[in-house]
Formats: structure tokens, sequence, C-alpha cells
């Protein structure tokens, strides 16, 4: 063991992975692992840097000595939201893994939607041979995704290879090969052209609730699915789940596939459970891959050890 400082890992998912993965990342430093008891009460104030998801409130006034806090995820509202956080360096895991999944999501959503995938499932459970006559093509359909972040980006691209017509909004002016974007100022035409509205926008103050019965009347009414369609894999926060149920139910919206909700895990009672014109995943849209996870701790305190700008920074003003 060198002489480095340790890192302390407070990872509250998926703890068998943790486990795993620990055995043979970070080999050259101690690893103090938060999910481990006899760890409960260690001095943390050696520690140099953090990674954490959800962690327990008290470890940032434990450990006094971070460089640098990894989130593990890419969205980082469930620490600035959550916590009195140290003015240090906030890293987002930004990672292929991590991508592709979010990617797949919401291709398979929106292929899903686009086919009568939702009808289909109902025929089948009715043993029901009936080929629906009205198949769109993906050209005729308006995939407008909100987020051309990391994730929106790459959606955007993969969407349109499948052959939607797509287009993206994000808060400031974006050029992304192929695509019709809008920047904060372009909501309303953005709406308007929109016929599946895909939801890839972190959590902060200006995208809390900004899923609405406001918003969504404003989608397009007249496309070739019979009503707008809304996909959400970015966080429940940005989503007004009673008016979302409420549109669903009068036709405001056609259907919905929603990965994220307001209060996760999303209740029994929940009406979402049951509507028809639902489908729900639970927060399982992109998880992190644990050991890609640690790898991009690696590799980002290997910059930083370097002389390099650690990469994909918070910026605390912004939120995301
Ligand atoms: P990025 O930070 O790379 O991108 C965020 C995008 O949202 C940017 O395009 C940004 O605009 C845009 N944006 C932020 N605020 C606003 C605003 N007020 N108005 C308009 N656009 C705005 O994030 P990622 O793409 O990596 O991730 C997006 C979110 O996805 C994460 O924050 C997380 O909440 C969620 N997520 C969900 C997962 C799941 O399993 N369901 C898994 C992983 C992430 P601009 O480009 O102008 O800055
Ligand atoms: C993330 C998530 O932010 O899984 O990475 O929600």
């Amino acid at each position: 063991m060198s002489e480095k400082r340790p890192v302390v890992v407070d990872l509250r998912f998926a703890r068998e992975s943790v486990v795993s993965a620990l055995r043979s990342a970070l080999q050259d430093r101690l690893v103090i692992d938060m999910g481990d008891p006899a760890n409960a009460d260690r001095d943390l104030s050696d520690a140099e840097f953090a990674v954490v998801w959800k962690p327990d409130p008290a470890l940032f006034r434990r450990a006094t000595g971070l460089k640098a806090i990894f989130s593990g995820g890419a969205g980082v509202d469930h620490i600035l939201s959550a916590y009195e956080l140290p003015d240090l360096p906030i890293v987002r895991f930004v990672d292929r893994s991590l991508t592709d999944r979010m990617s797949e999501w919401v291709l398979w959503q929106c292929l899903h939607h686009l086919r009568n995938g939702i009808r289909y499932a109902g025929q089948q459970r009715d043993r029901l041979w009936h080929e629906i006559a009205e198949q769109p093509e993906a050209r005729d359909v308006t995939v407008g995704v909100m987020g051309l972040g990391v994730l929106g980006a790459d959606s955007v691209r993969k969407l349109a290879v499948m052959g939607f017509n797509v287009i993206g909004w994000s808060r400031r002016p974006k050029a992304i090969e192929g695509i019709e974007t809008f920047d904060a100022t372009g909501l309303d035409a953005f709406l308007a052209r929109t016929d599946m509205l895909v939801g890839l926008l972190p959590l902060t103050d200006d995208t809390r609730g900004i899923y609405d019965r406001a918003l969504f009347s404003r989608l397009r009414r007249t496309g070739p699915l019979g009503g707008p369609i809304f996909l959400n894999a970015g966080r429940g926060g940005s989503q007004k789940e009673s008016e979302l149920i409420e549109c669903l139910a009068d036709g405001t919206l056609k259907a919905a596939s929603l990965d994220v909700f307001e209060k996760e895990p999303l209740s029994s009672d929940s009406p979402l459970w049951s509507l028809a014109n639902v489908i729900v995943t639970p927060h399982a849209a992109a998880a992190s891959d644990v050991r890609a996870l640690f790898r991009h701790v690696e590799m980002q305190i290997a910059r930083l050890e370097s002389g390099k700008p650690l990469e994909f920074v918070v910026d605390r003003t912004t939120g995301y």
C-alpha cells in the first residue's frame, strides 16, 4: 500500500456489485467502504476523495480533507439538493456504458409506442389476432428530446438512425449534425412540433415541475400517433405527477413511459401502475456499472495527479 490518502466509498445501491468491484478497483490506495459496518465510526479526516450515491449526511462533516467528490451516477441532485456540501469539485459519472443504456431505453420506448406495443400486448393477453391497420413510419413521427447533454445528444443521434424525425431542446444553443435544435427561448416552437417528448433533463431549480399540464398541452396533437406521448428518464421531480396522471386520463397525453417518479420507489397505490396507457420501469433506464464507475474515478484521480483538470465537473450555479 502506498502513502496515498484513502478514498471513501459510500454508494447506497447494488451492494454486491460494489463489493465485487472493490476487489480490483483503486488498488493503489486504501478504500474505506462505508457499506462495511466495521467502518461505521472510522475517522474519515484523512480521506482525499469520496465516491458517493445518496451517502450518509454525516459523511461530509466527517471527511474534512476531501479534494473532490465523485457522484455514483450521472445526476447530482441526490447530493446537491440534500446536503450541505463543502465547496469542492463534484464530478458526474460519464461513461459509454451508461450512455448506451440510456439510449437503448429511449429507443426501446419510442419504438414500442411507434409500433403499437401497448395495444399488441393487450391483444396478446386477450389471445386476439388482429393487425392494427394504421402503422405510421418513424419518419412521420417527430421525437423531441428535452436535454441535449451527454445522454440526450447520444439518444437524438440514435433515434435519427432509426429514422425518426428528431428535434432537441437545451438551455444553450447546440449544433448536432442532422438534428434541429432549439434553445431555452424556443420551447414553444419545439413543443408544437413534438409527437413524442423525451425528458432527459437534470433536476435543478429551473427544471423542477417543468413537465406539467401547461407543457403537455403545447405538444402537437395532429401527429400520426393520435396524440402526444411522454417519456421521462431524467428525474421524477421534473414531472408534476398529479397533472401528468390527469393528462393521461383525459387524453391530453395519449401514453407515457416513465422510469423516474416524484417519489421513488413509486408507491404501490399510485394510479400510474394501472393506467393502461402507461409503461413503468423502476428507475432502471441506465444504472451505473460499478466497475466502469471505479475506472472513471481512477482515471479522473490520475488526471488530477498529473496536473490535468478534472472532467465532468458540476457547475454549482446551474446545478448540473
Ligand atoms: P448533462 O449535464 O450532460 O446534460 C443536461 C442537459 O440538460 C444539457 O443539454 C442542458 O443544457 C440541459 N438543461 C439543463 N437545465 C436546463 C434548463 N433549465 N433548460 C433547458 N435545458 C436544460 O446530463 P446527462 O445528459 O449526463 O444526464 C441528464 C440527466 O439524466 C441526469 O442529470 C439524471 O438526472 C438523468 N439520469 C437518469 C438515469 C436513469 O436511469 N433514469 C441514469 C442517468 C442519468 P445545456 O446543454 O445548454 O447545458
Ligand atoms: C444517474 C441515475 O443519475 O442512475 O446516474 O439516475
